[in-house]
């Protein structure tokens, strides 16, 4: 077994910071150490301690999953690869910035909560997917019936849940009188960190209203913008990293070479200069990450549904039709940035160039089925509220009625067929939908689903008439030429 990382491999990075890391202070505790932190936030910090010489290091702690990732790298003194991938380009990076990681169902969850409780930590963040702030995506309130939630309002010492661990950990730090901190939301989610607080607030509230309090005047939420397609590894893909490095890393990541962050500049304890690494410090998050959720991420959900429907399996392989590729720039185009709040400071026909690009890479191995995952936290941002403002701005929003026809009947295909949709609804799906009721009958018992579609059912008849037009032609002439029509 390992205890350090291969000579021979450490050797051969290209890039590779040379801060003294014994010199590392655990300043960031993260939850959710999965890909895309490995690719991004991390990145950031391990250039930024270098440019700086303030050496911030990060503690991680996994909630969910297996502990064969952190086992791992305690086996590799916590550092890791990142190979970074543009369609011309490979650059191979160690990351050199993480003091330690715990798994929690096998380390405890008291080393968790220890850990947020260390007085020189300044800020806790998190990538812990959508669903991972227990909120219902219409309301943006913390549902009180989720699992997790139930669960740590009667446990609230011994958490499961990220909301329910980061209130213990702000309680024991109250209790202690050590200083405030700032909690960071690295998650796809507009307004991230409102919707953090938010989340936050509701479940102290239940416990102990002088809590509550105490959190919303010492606390702080910065909303972030986080942008770099990091997608899950595959044995190809550790097999891409042996290529480099000459070792198949378990901790390492495949990713492209493009990254973004943007971040409100709202630090309670202070925060490093990630713009040193190119992140940008602003007031005001909310114009670029509508432009990014709805421009990417939308259209990257409606490749996931409506390519996977047409048979592919990546993201690049969508970009490869040319049906698919001008459906897709006429989403960004044509729907999506008219949906955009005014006042951007960003050219969005650049900006759709480059995402037409990015999303055409063929070294970055993107499963259109992993984007399609967890469609019930995605669908409100990404498809529901850009179709609304379209809507109100008097344009007729039919890609986006293309899109959610596809996760209609992604979801339908998987649930008549016997298989779970990998989604925290699952089991609604399984329960509303009727194996032998006709087709629209079962979409629209998924479009009653109040905590996707709120009340649309009943009160927006364009809007169900647009899914019902999108829905019936991928039923009758099928996807390719549902999605020609538009580009028409
Ligand atoms: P991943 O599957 O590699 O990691 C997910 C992480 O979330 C794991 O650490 C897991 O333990 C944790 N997690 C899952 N469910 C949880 C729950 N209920 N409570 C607490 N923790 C939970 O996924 P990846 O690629 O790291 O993506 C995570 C999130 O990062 C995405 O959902 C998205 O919001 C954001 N993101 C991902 C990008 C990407 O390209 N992969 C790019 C931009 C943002
Ligand atoms: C993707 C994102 O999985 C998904 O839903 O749309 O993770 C996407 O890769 C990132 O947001 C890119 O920054």
């Amino acid at each position: 077994m390992n205890t350090t990382y291969p000579a021979s491999a450490m050797a051969k990075f290209t890039q590779k910071t040379a801060y003294p890391r014994k010199e590392l202070e655990t300043r960031i505790v993260h939850i959710g150490f999965g890909a895309f932190h490995r690719g991004h936030q991390a990145v950031y910090n391990d250039l930024t301690n270098q440019l700086t010489g303030d050496y911030w290091g990060i503690f991680e702690i996994n909630l969910f999953g297996g502990n064969a990732l952190t086992d791992a790298l305690a086996q590799q003194e916590h550092l890791f690869s990142v190979i970074e991938k543009s369609a011309q380009n490979t650059t191979s990076r160690l990351v050199r910035t993480l003091t330690g990681a715990i798994h929690t169902p096998k380390d405890g969850i008291q080393a968790a909560i220890e850990k947020l409780v260390e007085p020189q930590v300044k800020i806790i963040s998190l990538t812990i997917t959508e669903k991972g702030y227990c909120s219902d995506p219409r309301s943006r309130k913390l549902d009180l019936a989720n699992p997790l939630i139930a669960h740590d309002l009667k446990n609230p010492r011994a958490p499961q849940s990220a909301i329910g661990l980061i209130v213990e950990g702000l309680r024991l730090r109250r209790e202690k009188g050590l200083n405030p901190l700032s909690v960071l939301s690295c998650d796809n989610i507009p307004e991230n960190g409102a919707l953090t607080k938010t989340a936050i607030l509701d479940f102290a509230a239940q416990l102990d209203g002088d809590l509550a309090q105490w959190i919303e005047q010492n606390i702080t939420f910065p909303n972030t913008m986080v942008d770099r397609i990091v997608p899950a590894m595959t044995p190809e893909q550790f097999t891409a990293i042996e290529k480099e490095i000459g070792y198949a890393d378990p901790c390492g990541v495949v990713c492209e070479a493009f990254r973004q962050w943007i971040i409100e500049d709202n630090f309670a304890a202070g925060r490093p200069e990630w713009d040193k690494a190119e992140a940008m410090f602003v007031a005001d998050v909310l114009p670029y990450e509508e432009m990014k959720l709805r421009m990417l991420n939308g259209s990257h959900s409606f490749l996931a549904y409506n390519g996977g429907l047409a048979g592919y399996e990546f993201i690049y392989q969508c970009m490869e039709d040319a049906v698919f590729r001008k459906a897709a720039r006429h989403l960004m185009l044509q729907e999506q940035a008219k949906s955009l709040s005014p006042h951007l400071a960003v050219d969005v026909n650049q900006y759709a160039a480059l995402l037409i690009e990015r999303f055409s890479n063929p070294n970055i191995k993107h499963k259109t089925g992993q984007i399609a995952m967890d469609g019930s936290q995605k669908l409100p941002q990404r498809a529901i509220d850009p179709y609304l403002t379209l809507q109100q701005r008097g344009i007729k929003g039919r890609a986006l009625a293309t899109l959610i026809a596809g996760w209609l009947h992604y979801v339908i295909q998987e649930i008549t067929q016997g298989r779970d949709v990998a989604d925290p609804l699952n089991n609604e799906f399984k329960a509303v939908i009727k194996a032998d009721a006709p087709r629209w009958q079962q979409a629209l018992s998924l479009l009653n689903i109040q905590s996707i579609f709120g009340n649309l059912a009943a009160d927006n008849s364009d809007f169900i008439h647009d899914v019902q037009d999108a829905f019936t032609s991928i039923e009758t002439h099928g996807i390719t030429s549902t999605v020609e029509k538009l580009i028409k």
